[in-house]
């Protein structure tokens, strides 16, 4: 009997490992770096070790550490997650060597699988299909030039050692094929150590379906449904699902016999994933095979009813698996999306910095699985992924919907993420119609708004005014005093907003401009407004960190800088001196004369605009030169009020 488990792992995996682990009675052990000695997983964990500094070359590769810890701790079994020593072959048998069980499968099935070329030749001579093209050993560059003119273009060049995308290229016709070849024998040389290369016909638009299979000791194999994971980026997946929404039982059934075949033909034990190809008319081709359990596991596990990981330690226990494949039903429909603290629209820049606030949003059907927790630092040590971000519903439709609210209602105060890109997508008629291929992204979806950045609208910049301000009075909404105006200087992302800010009584006026905008105050509470927005009752969630105030409504989030206080120009704090209108109006007074001395910031003349008065000041210390405005003017924004001479260019 197995006691005690040691996971060789981090954040939300390493959490989700532990989860069951604990339900079934084991013992857990954490093996954590030194920049995640106060991460969740090590909280989550009955014992831990520190296994080296951040880097993960030092820490999470080094399976030395990681033995060590295990002998330290008396652990008798170890899990590998998914990426780090998961797939390695060497740490499988390093693992068992020291008399301790890898819960994952026999590293010559782990060996095999990591070889494109070999994996390809067994997955044939078991019957699995395969996508045509020439798996030579060591081919030399003639004979990959001779197997193409058979093959056809277009036509993929694979990297043996590669993966994940790792190492490929598409070649449009005969006369770049020579090149490519060089090129991409060069990149498998520098990433993988081996630059074999495999040649494939190319499969246009293909989808990418992956059926999850599980395989005892005592050679049983079923397989749990499949996951479409069409929607990607640069080869990582951003959407995963089960089941497909273009797999019909029948194909259902041939692509899960075939994977089934695959893993008794590798003599495989444990959780696997048998990647496929599927074309426009649903001929299948595999792939790979991963040899572990997923990221996108969760799909399956709410599809199906079961607990992954407690089959993967039932197998390592050497027990036989709980169901036949008659038994594994699959029940509505699941939806997975990875958030990540990273920018859409800066070209998907991971973000670092500290997760202020992280509440996941709650609901029925809704699952989160995360490593962080409010108050963590997103560090550049490791993937930004907060959260993987599940929902269930009885139907596709169904689990849409609850997706996309649990999208919205999550609250990440203190890091950029991809939150609005994953809800655009899942709200997308065309990933909606079920018609996303490994090409939507590229094609369909990359005009996206989400994909750019979006100035504030003048609602979301009246919110922000009105957390601010709000933030400043120290007593419950705002005093039924005459009403005031306030300048208000925002600073959003890369630009500088001006602001004019009335409030009375619970009503708050904002302009912007030529914009204008009305909210009215419902009630507050610490981090949440109510407001009444054009007559309706909104909800806005909000966080102070110093000068910044990151927002939550209307189901976007931004963050906004207070700088109206700030010097108005550089160091100096000089501006031009031409003082025009800042909106349409009417002067109503003029406080200054031509010749005036007037210091930066003195108020000039007033102006009306919308029933509000708004001072116009200078914006550099000086004399007045002209004096344009008159009392009773009617101006235009833009108009030049006054000319604020600096000392020096008055006296020349
Ligand atoms: C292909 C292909 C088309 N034809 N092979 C990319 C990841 C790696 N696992 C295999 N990949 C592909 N192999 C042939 N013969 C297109 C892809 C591919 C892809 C596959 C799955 C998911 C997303 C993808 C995005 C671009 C290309």
């Amino acid at each position: 009997m197995l006691k005690k488990l040691l996971i060789a792992n981090r954040g939300e995996i390493a959490v989700r490992v532990i989860r069951t682990a604990k339900a079934l009675g084991y013992r857990t052990v954490a093996v954590y770096s030194e920049a995640d000695a106060n991460a969740l997983h090590v909280e989550q964990a009955d014992e831990a070790v520190c296994i080296g500094p951040a880097q993960v070359a030092a820490s999470y590769l080094n399976a030395d550490a990681i033995l060590d810890a295990a002998k330290k701790t008396g652990a008798d079994c170890i899990h590998p997650g998914y990426g780090f020593l998961s797939e390695n072959s060497g740490f499988a048998k390093a693992v068992k060597q020291a008399g301790l069980t890898f819960v994952g499968p026999p590293e010559n099935a782990i060996e095999l699988m990591g070889s494109k070329r070999r994996s390809k030749i067994a997955m044939q001579e078991a019957g699995v299909p395969v996508v045509p093209g020439y798996e030579g050993n060591n081919a030399s560059d003639d004979e990959l030039i001779a197997a193409a003119q058979d093959i056809g273009y277009p036509l993929m060049l694979k990297a043996s050692a590669g993966g994940g995308g790792r190492g490929m290229r598409l070649v449009e016709s005969e006369s770049e094929l020579a090149d490519n070849i060089k090129r991409a024998r060069s990149e498998a040389k520098q990433a993988f150590g081996d630059d074999e290369l495999i040649i494939e016909k190319a499969v246009i638009e293909p989808r990418h379906v992956e059926i999850q299979v599980f395989a005892d000791h005592h050679g049983n194999a079923v397989y749990l449904g499949e996951r479409d994971c069409s929607v990607q980026r640069r080869h990582q997946k951003v959407v995963e699902e089960a089941p497909s929404p273009f797999v019909t039982p029948e194909l259902r059934k041939a692509m899960g016999e075939a994977a089934v075949k695959a893993a008794l033909a590798c003599g495989y034990e444990g959780a696997g994933t048998v990647e496929f190809l599927v074309d426009k008319d649903r001929n299948f081709y595999f792939l790979e095979m991963n040899t572990r359990l997923q990221v996108e596991h969760p799909v399956t596990e709410l599809i199906t009813g079961q607990d992954l990981v407690a089959w993967q330690l039932m197998v390592a226990e050497g027990r036989p698996l709980p169901l036949t494949q008659d038994d594994i039903q699959l029940n509505g429909h699941a939806i997975e999306v990875r958030l990540y603290a990273e920018d859409p629209a800066s070209g998907f820049t991971p973000q670092t910095g500290t997760l202020h606030q992280f509440t996941p949003a709650e609901g029925e059907g809704l699952r989160f699985d995360t490593g962080v927790r409010s108050g963590d630092v997103v560090s550049p040590h490791y993937d930004p992924m907060l959260a993987k971000v599940i929902a269930w519903g009885q139907n596709r439709d169904e689990a849409r919907r609850r997706l996309i609210r649990a999208l919205e209602d999550t609250t990440v105060f203190g890091v950029t993420t991809n939150r609005h890109f994953l809800s655009r997508i899942i709200a997308d008629d065309t990933f909606g119609a079920g018609e996303a291929t490994t090409a939507f992204l590229q094609q369909a979806f990359k005009n996206d708004p989400s994909l750019a950045p979006q100035p504030l609208t003048i609602r979301e910049l009246a919110l922000s005014a009105c957390a601010l301000s709000l933030g400043q009075s120290a007593q419950k909404g705002w005093s039924n005093a005459p009403a005031t105006v306030m300048p208000m200087k925002l600073e959003a992302r890369d630009e500088t907003v001006e602001l004019l800010v009335r409030h009375s009584g619970h009503k708050l006026l904002v302009a912007h401009g030529e914009e204008h905008y009305e909210l009215q105050l419902q009630s507050q509470e610490p981090g949440l407004l109510c407001i009444i927005d054009n007559g309706v009752r909104q909800r806005c969630q909000y966080y102070r960190s110093g000068d910044s105030l990151y927002l939550q409504a209307f189901g976007r989030s931004w963050c906004v800088r207070d700088i109206t206080h700030q010097p108005a120009q550089g160091a100096l704090g000089t501006g031009s001196g031409k003082v025009q209108a800042t909106m349409d109006g009417a002067i109503i007074d003029v406080l200054v004369a031509e010749g005036d001395q007037v210091e930066q910031g003195q108020t000039l003349v007033i102006l009306e605009a919308m029933k509000m008065e708004h001072p116009v000041k200078a914006d550099r210390r000086g004399t007045v030169g002209q004096l344009l405005a008159r009392k009773g003017d009617q101006v235009k924004r833009g108009q030049l009020l006054a000319d604020v001479q600096s000392t020096e260019e008055a006296a020349s």
